[in-house]
This record gives structure tokens, C-alpha cells and sequence, in this order.
């Protein structure tokens, strides 16, 4: 196999060429492969899902933790589901006011293998004392925890195969029975233009918990056709529309540096091109 040529989709996609095969394997859960492409150098893909590139990932980690982290403005103890190449951890972690972090992910092999071949993925975030990563399934996670979280961030793959469990109402529900006073639950929702139904159906099952449900955007080049939507939800309908003077200024205070985000992205990533909010 000297090609990458991505699944996703039946009559539309994208490829790559493999420069060099790093990794492939079939985990207890899922195929993984990595591989580096002189283009986006090292790419990893799970069961034929292109899910991260050294060249453009950035934009993803980056809109994921630091929108919701500066909306909220004061957020202590943060759940990840998924995420195991460690992208969303190193940005999380940024945030020196942030004390206690949890990520649970599904397969301990993808953690273990992005260690070792994107290692600027994670950047030694998990060795960071305030993490704590659970090897188990998301959904049976925040069923059962009894823990309470200021920020729900999932990052998952599509709702195809083990990622499909933290797409459901179930799912949701335990979320929203997990989070603070003023928590958010935002969630990777897939490219709207080829996967409108992803949106419309997290919209309906999100819409009876919260009162404020949205979705915000980025365009990620890797994930192709477009937009990519993250789900937004949270019971304090004023954070979403914090202004933009606060964002700035509680972004400045904080000192991180970032390659996509700044206040202004944050405020004009919640604009909605109309066939989206129509399918909403
Ligand atoms: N997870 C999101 C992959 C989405 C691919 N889907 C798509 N192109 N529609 C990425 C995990 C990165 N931490």
C-alpha cells in the first residue's frame, strides 16, 4: 500500500500518499494506521477515517479547548472523552487555572502508539500532574461517575463504530448530569455539508436537556468538504454571547499562545451560514 485513500464517504474523498508507513494494526477496537505524507507529514487514521495531521490539527485542539474555556471564564476541572492522540490535552492544559483533568478513552493503543509517533500531539501533556486518563468507554464513564465537571469536550470520531456511543441521547443526558452550575458540553460534529444529518440529529437530542444548543465551526482541511460543526450546549444562555471585549481580555490574561484562535475567531466561529441554521 503506497496510497491512503480515505472511506468516509461513498462517492467522494480524499488521498494520500503513504511516504512512509509508520504504524498499522488492528487494536482490540479499531484499525490504526500512521503514516507520514510530505504534505500534512504524520497523519494517523482510524478504520479508514483520517482523524489527525501533524500539519493541520492545531485548528481542531485549538477551537475545541479555548472557545469553551474562555466563554466559561473561570472553568476548574475539565472532562475529555476520546482524544487519545493527546491534541486536545496539550491545549487543555495551557490553562494554568484549570486544576484537574480527566480524559477517558476507549483504546489504550491509540494513546500508546500516538505517544510514540505524534508525539507533538501531546507534547507531554499526559504526564502533566493534573491529568488523569481512564482507559474505558466514554458513555459508561460519565454514567457512572459521580464526578462533576466545569467543561465536557468530546472528541470523537464518527458516529461509526465505537464512536457511535457518545453520539446518543444517553450519552447527552449523562453529560449534562456531570457538568457544573455554568458548565458547557461541546462535541467534534462532523462537516455539515456532507453530513447534515450528523448536526440534525445531535440538535434534536441535545435541544430537550439545555437551553442554549448551537453549533459553532471551522474549516480543517483534512476534513473535507467544508466547515467542520461542533456542537455547543450549555444552561447559561449568556456564555455563548460573552463579549467580545471579555474574551479578549481574559485571553490576554491567560497568557497561551495559539496558531488559529484569537478572540475575534471565537466570536465569528458561532456565525451560521443559513442552510445550517435552517437544518437546526
Ligand atoms: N476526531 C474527528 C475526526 C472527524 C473526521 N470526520 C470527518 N472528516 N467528517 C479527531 C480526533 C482528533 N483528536
Amino acid at each position: 500500500m503506497n496510497k491512503f485513500a480515505e472511506t468516509l464517504y461513498d462517492s467522494y474523498g480524499q488521498e494520500f500518499r503513504i511516504d512512509e508507513l509508520l504504524f498499522e494494526s488492528k487494536t482490540e477496537h479499531q484499525q490504526l494506521v500512521i503514516f507520514h505524507n510530505a504534505a500534512f507529514r504524520r497523519v494517523m487514521a482510524l478504520d479508514g477515517i483520517v482523524q489527525t495531521t501533524e500539519k493541520d490539527e492545531f485548528i481542531y485542539h485549538e477551537m475545541l479547548t479555548h472557545v469553551p474555556v474562555f466563554a466559561h471564564g473561570n472553568p476548574k476541572n475539565i472532562l475529555i472523552v476520546g482524544g487519545g492522540d493527546g491534541g486536545m490535552l496539550r491545549e487543555v492544559v495551557k490553562h494554568q487555572t484549570i486544576t484537574r483533568i480527566t480524559q477517558v478513552e476507549i483504546d489504550g493503543q491509540v494513546i500508546e502508539m500516538c505517544k510514540k509517533y505524534l508525539p507533538g500531539h501531546s507534547q507531554g501533556a499526559f504526564d502533566d500532574p493534573r491529568v488523569n486518563i481512564i482507559i474505558d468507554d466514554g458513555l459508561n464513564f460519565v454514567i457512572n461517575t459521580k464526578e462533576k465537571f466545569d467543561i465536557i469536550i468530546s472528541d470523537s470520531t464518527d458516529p461509526i463504530g465505537p464512536g457511535k456511543a457518545i453520539f446518543t441521547a444517553d450519552f447527552y443526558s449523562a453529560c449534562k448530569k456531570c457538568l457544573n452550575q455554568g458548565g458547557i458540553l461541546v462535541t467534534q460534529n462532523g462537516v455539515p455539508f456532507m453530513q447534515i444529518d450528523e448536526v440534525k440529529t445531535t440538535a434534536a437530542r441535545l435541544a430537550p436537556l439545555f437551553k442554549d444548543c448551537h453549533f459553532y465551526g471551522a474549516s480543517v482541511p483534512t476534513y473535507i468538504g467544508g466547515m467542520m460543526a461542533f456542537a455547543w450546549a450549555a444552561d447559561d444562555v449568556n456564555l455563548r454571547h460573552t463579549g467580545i471585549d471579555v474574551i479578549r481580555e481574559r485571553y490576554k490574561t491567560s497568557r497561551i499562545k495559539t496558531r488559529y484562535y484569537n478572540p475575534e475567531i471565537h466570536f465569528c466561529s458561532f456565525a451560521l451560514p443559513q442552510y445550517l441554521l435552517e437544518a437546526i
